[in-house]
């Protein structure tokens, strides 16, 4: 079960490899006047980390490929804005030097300069607004969802339940060790995935039964706090089977950083047969949300 995309593939695929480097050099720069990187989570990951790498993961989902041209346009207008605001510095710099104005001008007011350096900023926010906006609304549609998964937070590992496939669940612990596959990222590798199938649009709700943890898939751009005491919800649909790694984004504790996530995305009749030996293999358990409500009588 056990597949695995080159990331070398995965880029050739949504081709932007090369567009990405220089729009990695471009944050860099555009990155002091307004930071970016938290649009899609951590920047240094592909379908898994690779060595230096600087951009984006390769979009795997609709929803992080609107939300990367939404980044490119950010990054575009930053940087405008930052030659812009660079340019007038030196202009001022130089042209308004002491030496060069022993007497210095005392203008204070100019009705069109004022009207211009509101006027302009608020059809810059305007024009942000508008897509951010629309992404917003994307991440928070998911009526016409295929199936839901439930992502369940705790110290310090990811239980899955399946409430639409007869609510078997079942926890995702971090390979350690000697367990760690060779094939496999450290750090990233789990036991159990979470397993989906291609092609369909999953709803996935994100709960915690302790701390606040965050369940993040930089490759679907999905970053969702688990709050404890409430279910948030968004949604990923992945047409390219394979492997997703991502992490938990809260700082929960101890081992925060030891609770990786896995999802496995199977084509449809992969998936089938998945979930008829998981049925099996995890039946007769208690949700873990039935558990905690027994508890709370
Ligand atoms: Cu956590």
């Amino acid at each position: 079960m056990n597949i695995q995309i080159k990331q070398t593939e995965a880029v050739a695929t949504t081709g932007r490899s090369g567009r990405g480097r220089s729009f990695a050099l471009l944050t860099a720069f555009a990155g002091t006047f307004i930071s970016l990187t938290w649009l899609g989570g951590s920047m240094a990951f592909a379908q898994q980390p690779e060595p230096w790498g600087l951009n984006f993961q390769a979009a795997a989902t609709p929803y992080a490929e609107q939300a990367r041209s939404f980044h490119d346009l950010l990054l575009w207008i930053t940087t405008a804005i930052t030659l812009f605001v660079t340019a007038l510095l030196a202009y001022i710099v130089i042209r308004f030097r002491a030496s060069a104005n022993p007497e210095p001008s005392r203008t204070t007011h100019n009705t069109l300069l004022e009207i211009l350096w509101t006027g302009i900023p608020v059809l810059i926010l305007i024009v942000i607004a508008i897509p951010s906006f629309r992404l917003l609304y994307l991440g928070d549609d998911f009526s016409d969802a295929d199936m839901t998964v439930k992502a369940i937070g705790h110290q310090w590992y990811w239980e899955y339940e399946y409430p639409d496939h007869g609510g078997f669940f079942y926890d995702s612990l971090m390979l350690r060790g000697d367990q760690l596959p060779s094939d496999e990222p450290r750090l990233l590798a789990v036991d159990n995935r979470l397993v989906v199938p291609a092609g369909k649009k999953i709803r996935l709700m994100v709960a915690t039964v302790d701390v606040l943890h965050a369940f993040a898939v930089p490759a679907f751009t999905v970053k969702i706090d688990a709050v404890p005491g409430r279910i948030n919800e968004t949604w990923f649909q992945v047409d390219r089977p394979g492997v997703y790694y991502g992490q938990c984004s809260e700082l929960c504790g101890r081992d925060h950083g030891y609770m990786p996530i896995a999802v496995e995305v199977l084509p449809q009749a992969e998936f089938d047969a998945w979930v008829a030996a998981a049925q099996e293999k995890y039946a007769a358990a208690t949700p873990v949300m039935t558990r905690l409500a027994a508890i709370d009588r």
